[in-house]
């Protein structure tokens, strides 16, 4: 990664976006609308995040997703407003998300890219007060400009990403994306409404002493994890657990850490999604110098069959992340 890619801190996204377009492999200026139009919807989505607690958009809707989890309302309210802007903002011809089943069709069949999103992750922490976060990924549609998105637009695995990113609405909101030249965080002034340059060229620890996973389960795990997290105690690791993976991650990219969403008997495949969970954060996270495992190969080369799909995750410091693979 060339260090002079980094421009000074203070910089607002809108600039760095500019800049950084200059030697995108496919400068037409189109992807640096698209990530704008994300932040866009990333301000309004913490706006109401923001105001959760005054207003009355808390609780369960009282509606399930497709998979039958319990949705909150503003999970709900993320998704319209993410589909709002990335449909109006003209650079997107489909959408993937957690929230719906199918496919979604933005009616922008001349547009050359496709996301999949996840757009309020850590959904249980909403009405307590506890981070969550918007987790998105971009590819170049494979299919011909001019008509509609397919399957297979989806479906190009993880390698193919030309961006993925984050928002994660804590005791600050940050942004934080790649376009698969080093990692850059940003975080949000709320009375100026912009996203300032504040995580320059983020480089992750090559190893840590931070292990997050839900030990609730320990039994379920398969014996190899189970061994891992034993040494984690041995060492005195300390354990961090917020159950919302973008906190969970960005606390680990910054210090040095590991994530661990194991599969167990119940759930052979894990929770997390493949899509809008696994793969951009284990893009970004190697932009950074980190790894991301399924536990036998390189998450990023995990073949995609289905749009929401899950995958065991180990992500973090690569280190951690070879001795999981290994144990
Ligand atoms: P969600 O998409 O329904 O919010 O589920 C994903 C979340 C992650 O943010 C978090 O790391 C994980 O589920 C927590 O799962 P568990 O409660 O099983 O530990
Ligand atoms: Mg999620």
């Amino acid at each position: 990664i060339d260090e002079k890619l980094a421009l000074p801190v203070g910089v607002t996204l809108d600039r760095f976006i500019k800049w950084n377009q200059q030697d995108f492999p496919f400068a037409t200026g189109e992807l640096s609308q698209l990530l704008r139009d994300i932040a866009l919807a990333a301000k309004i989505v913490n706006r109401e995040v923001n105001r959760a607690g005054l207003v009355d958009i808390t609780g369960a809707s009282g509606a399930a997703n497709c998979q039958g989890e319990s949705q909150q309302k503003l999970d709900v309210i993320a998704h319209i407003r993410f589909m709002r802007a990335l449909t109006n903002g003209g650079e997107v011809a489909g959408i993937v998300s957690e929230e719906e089943e199918e496919i979604l069709y933005t009616g922008n069949d001349q547009a050359r890219y496709v996301v999949a999103i996840d757009p309020l992750d850590g959904s249980s922490n909403i009405d307590v007060n506890v981070s969550i976060g918007t987790i998105f990924s971009i590819y170049r549609r494979i299919s011909p400009l001019g008509t509609p998105v397919v399957l297979d637009d989806f479906l190009q695995g993880g390698t193919a990403q030309i961006a993925a990113g984050y928002v994660l609405y804590g005791t600050s909101t940050v942004l934080v994306y790649t376009t698969g030249r080093g990692v850059n965080g940003f975080t949000y002034e709320a009375s100026l409404g912009e996203f300032f340059l504040s995580h320059p060229m983020i480089r992750t620890p090559e190893d840590g002493a931070i292990y997050s996973v839900n030990e609730g389960n320990l039994p379920a795990f398969p014996g190899g994890i189970r061994t891992y997290i034993d040494r984690c105690r041995e060492r005195n690791y300390a354990a961090r657990y917020i159950g919302s993976l973008v906190g969970d991650f960005h606390r680990n990219l910054l210090k040095g850490g590991i994530y661990l969403y194991p599969p167990t008997a119940k759930a052979p495949q894990g929770k997390l999604r493949l899509l809008y969970e696994c793969y951009p954060l284990a893009f970004l996270n190697e932009q950074a110098g980190g790894a991301a495992s399924n536990g036998f190969q390189r998450l990023l080369e995990v073949p995609a069959q289905s749009v929401h799909q899950r995958c065991p995750l180990y992500i973090g410091s690569p280190r951690m992340v070879r001795e999981v693979e290994e144990a």
